[in-house]
């Protein structure tokens, strides 16, 4: 690839006007961009230059190199005690004889069936039910080490533990530390939505707010656990608070370098309170993807979560600055194929997976959770 050719002439592309050469010289000189830059981005920046600063910096962190994960998701419930109007999956508490509740042993099953599979993680993300409370999930988390010690288990968004801490009566250094001990390694990016605390309440508002949703990371990080961030954009919010909402997420890495990745979530309108909001184009999508990666200069990752995105999207999002496609997930995934996303089956099998990102001209390399490659 013609990385180290990109790398001496993004600040001298014909044509460049100041504002974008200046940021193209930033950019070469590994220097931060404003909020003010970003926001020009994303307003007045052509495609095509978006792809060029980031694939830039994609390529000068990563070369050709894309990153897959082997997991799998266990959803413990879809029964949510939170109403989140973009939601299609969870079921009010009120109504819960339409979900479902998993009983620890059916949890540490869904693991059992993956004995002998070269996995390496375990997700488990879902609704909010007032009922499973922190002393049951440390439970699970238990008996799955106890199962399958040197599993990864990538587990429980800000959302969910903020209501299992409360409930407990917990601080939250004093319930994450319970959860570390008891097997939780890393917390998924889930929650964060969007951070201004305007478009929060519109659309999210009875649950975690933006300050609670980062200390909580913040909390983690200190325990030496890593996270992951999301955001989940193209509803009712504008291009400032995206902007915002990276700014908040870039100032706690400073602090605390935990964040391993960043997962951009574009809205899919199936089947929700906010389904009169129409979906984002693909260009706009490719366009966060790209001022994402320009704009975290200290997140070494940035992720398309395939099952959402379609598989052609995520393939044209690795030429938007994105270096990471998740994992190979079992069809246990529901919360995106309900809320209308392209795969209503999001299941690859590792070669799949590894054809679709060479398919793109790019090298697909198996990770763990942490990053480290796995031979
Ligand atoms: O926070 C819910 C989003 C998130 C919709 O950390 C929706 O590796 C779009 O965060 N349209 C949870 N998005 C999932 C999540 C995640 C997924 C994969 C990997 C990781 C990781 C994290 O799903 C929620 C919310 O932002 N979501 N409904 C919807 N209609
Ligand atoms: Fe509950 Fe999460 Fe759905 Fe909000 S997004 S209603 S917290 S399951």
């Amino acid at each position: 690839m013609g990385m180290i050719d990109i790398a001496k002439t993004i600040s001298s592309l014909p044509g460049l006007t100041a504002d974008w050469k200046n940021i193209a010289i930033k950019i070469e000189n590994h220097e931060r961009i404003t909020a003010d830059e970003g926001l020009k981005l994303f307003e007045e920046a052509p495609l095509s230059l978006l792809g060029i600063f980031a694939n830039y910096i994609r390529e000068r962190l990563h070369g050709n190199k894309t990153y897959f994960n082997r997991n799998f998701h266990i959803e413990p419930t879809n029964v949510c005690v939170f109403s989140c109007k973009f939601c299609s999956y969870s079921k009010l508490y009120s109504k819960r004889e339409d979900g479902w509740e998993l009983s620890i042993e059916e949890m540490v099953d869904k693991v059992k069936a993956y004995d002998g599979k070269p996995i390496t993680e375990v997700h488990i993300v879902g609704g909010v039910h007032p009922k499973m409370d922190i002393y049951f999930f440390a439970e699970l988390l238990k008996q799955i080490k106890a199962h399958r010690q040197t599993l990864h288990i990538k587990g429980f968004t800000a959302v969910e533990l903020d209501y299992m801490f409360r409930k407990a009566k917990l601080s939250r250094i004093e319930g994450m530390k319970l959860l570390n001990e008891a097997g939780l390694d890393s917390l998924p990016g889930g929650g964060a939505e969007i951070f201004d605390d305007e478009v929060r309440n519109e659309i999210s508002g009875d649950k975690v707010d933006a300050a609670g949703w980062l200390d909580i990371h913040k909390t983690a990080h200190n325990l030496g656990m890593h996270t992951n961030a999301t955001m989940l954009f193209g509803h009712i919010e504008t291009y400032a608070h995206r902007i915002d909402h990276m700014e908040r997420l870039r100032q706690l890495q400073d602090e605390t370098k935990g964040f391993n990745t960043f997962i951009p979530l574009k809205f899919r309108n199936h089947d929700n309170d906010m389904s009169y909001v129409p979906e984002t184009s693909s260009i706009e999508d490719m366009k966060t993807y790209a001022v994402a990666r320009i704009y975290l200069d200290n997140f070494a990752h940035v992720k398309a979560y395939w099952p959402m995105l379609g598989r052609e999207q995520a393939q044209l999002s690795l030429s938007f600055g994105v270096n990471d496609m998740d994992g190979t997930i079992d069809d246990s995934t529901k919360i995106y194929s309900m809320a209308g996303s392209e795969e209503q089956n999001p299941t690859l099998t590792t070669e799949e997976l590894v054809t679709m990102i060479s398919q793109v001209g790019r090298v697909a390399v198996e990770r763990d959770t942490l990053y480290n490659e796995v031979v």
